[in-house]
């Protein structure tokens, strides 16, 4: 051990490499304060897109439901935007979160460079833990981001990955807490809480070396200050607004979407977006047209099937409704259709416990299932038209799910069959 402390390494592991006087255990704290509060609602947000997937429901289990944390209340069919609000949240406060972990990081960054690396086991464990922090706050915000730029770089499964990175870092993140949570007290009432933040350039010094309670942030020679603490944090907020205000527009949506500089575009020639185009699902446009294309439903009554001129023959209602992407827009549109719980009645399927979606789309994405509370919402559709024309074919012709409160990617279109299961 001694040997290895003496063959400390040049460079950032020598004592006088870091030397911003602002370091130390308040500004950590300071900046950890709005990047928990951040990291909450994101983590909160995204466990609960989780259960709007229904993952119960086969062809949703996202992950194998024996590992999946018991769900104690199934995901309500209203108000109808629901999911645009939840999922808003979740994309928009991540990406509002990562320039405060950046600073974060940078604000803990002499620590990553300790020497010896580890100075017995206990110090290792801890330092394994930090590790498992980072690394996975940057898998899920990597992840993240990726996914709302629908830039699918990664091999694996998007959704089940950015699931157990969610997993580890809520784990890790509680063990930091817990371990960190006397530092961050004592920094605090060292630096009477917030008076840092009124601190002029002038007056900016070092925290004092009695509050040095984690070694290695506060420097030992300082260099002078070049900008306050609470520039800092103004830096770091000015990041986070810079992001919103390039994103928030396409959750919103309507004509803000057209401020969401920073979101990617998809509109496709038809006036909202477009998920996957018609070309793009590779479906035969035979199979859609009106002389080859039926409908399927079937339910504990039997077999039933409907061309489009039978649907279209049945009660039509009309339904103001928005697809929330789990990627993170949102778009409100006024559709028309047949009830699905009028589609129940004609197999008997009428107490469902929930009906599964086929496409005619031959992908992970043609199957879904919906909950039964969806089915008996009087809301949700089967629709035929969309502002008052037939569905285009990038939306789903001849006929999609369009249903309040759910996610984006349960709205399935191009449907062939609808099986109601008890
Ligand atoms: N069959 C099928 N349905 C689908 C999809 C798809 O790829 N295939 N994408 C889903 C997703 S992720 C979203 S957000 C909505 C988007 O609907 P839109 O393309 O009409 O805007 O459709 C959903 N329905
Ligand atoms: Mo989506």
């Amino acid at each position: 051990m001694r040997a290895l402390t003496d063959r400390r390494p040049p460079g950032p592991f020598r004592e006088g490499f870091w030397r911003s006087p602002l370091r130390g255990p308040w500004l950590t704290t300071a900046i950890g304060i709005v990047l928990l509060a951040g990291m909450v609602v994101t983590a909160a947000t995204g466990f609960l897109s989780h259960l709007a997937y229904e993952p119960d429901l086969r062809g949703n289990a996202i992950i194998p439901a024996d590992l999946d944390l018991p769900t104690p209340f199934g995901w309500p069919s209203s108000p109808a935007y629901l999911y645009a609000i939840t999922q808003g949240l979740h994309v928009n406060v991540g990406l509002a979160t990562i320039p405060f972990l950046l600073a974060k990081l940078w604000s803990v960054i002499p620590r990553l460079f300790t020497w010896p690396p580890a100075r017995s086991p206990a110090h290792a464990v801890e330092r394994g833990s930090i590790a498992l922090l980072v690394g996975s706050s940057l898998f899920e915000l990597a992840t993240g981001v990726a996914n709302m730029q629908l830039w699918y770089v990664f091999d694996f499964n998007f959704v089940v990955a950015h699931y157990y990175g969610a997993v580890v870092f809520v784990a890790s993140l509680a063990v930091h807490l817990v371990v960190k949570l006397p530092t961050m007290r004592r920094a605090w009432r060292a630096q009477r809480g917030l008076a840092p933040l009124r601190e002029r350039l002038a007056d900016t010094r070092p925290e004092p070396p009695e509050a040095q309670l984690e070694p290695g942030l506060v420097p030992a020679a300082p260099a002078p200050p070049t900008m306050t603490r609470r520039g800092v944090l103004l830096f770091a907020g000015a990041g986070s607004a810079t992001l919103l205000a390039g994103t928030l527009g396409q959750t919103v949506g309507g004509p803000l979407r057209a401020t969401a500089l920073l979101a990617p575009r998809r509109e496709t020639g038809t006036d909202f977006p477009v998920n996957k185009t018609f070309r793009a699902s590779r479906i035969d446009p035979r199979a859609v047209s009106d002389a080859v294309w039926r409908l399927e439903l079937r339910g504990p009554s039997g077999t039933r099937r409907l061309t489009r001129a039978d649907l279209l023959a049945m009660q039509q209602h009309d339904e103001t409704l928005p697809i929330a992407c789990v990627e993170g827009w949102t778009t409100t549109q006024d559709w028309s259709g047949v009830r699905l719980r009028d589609l129940a009645a004609l197999v008997g399927g009428e107490d469902a416990d929930a009906v599964y979606v086929v496409s005619l789309q031959d992908a992970i994405l043609g199957e879904t299932s919906l909950s039964g509370d969806t089915v008996r919402e009087q809301r949700s559709l089967l629709a035929l038209r969309v502002n008052g024309r037939d569905l285009p074919p990038d939306h789903g012709y001849p006929a999609r799910i369009m249903a309040p409160a759910i996610p984006g990617v349960h709205q399935t279109k191009w449907v062939g069959r609808l099986e109601f299961r008890a």
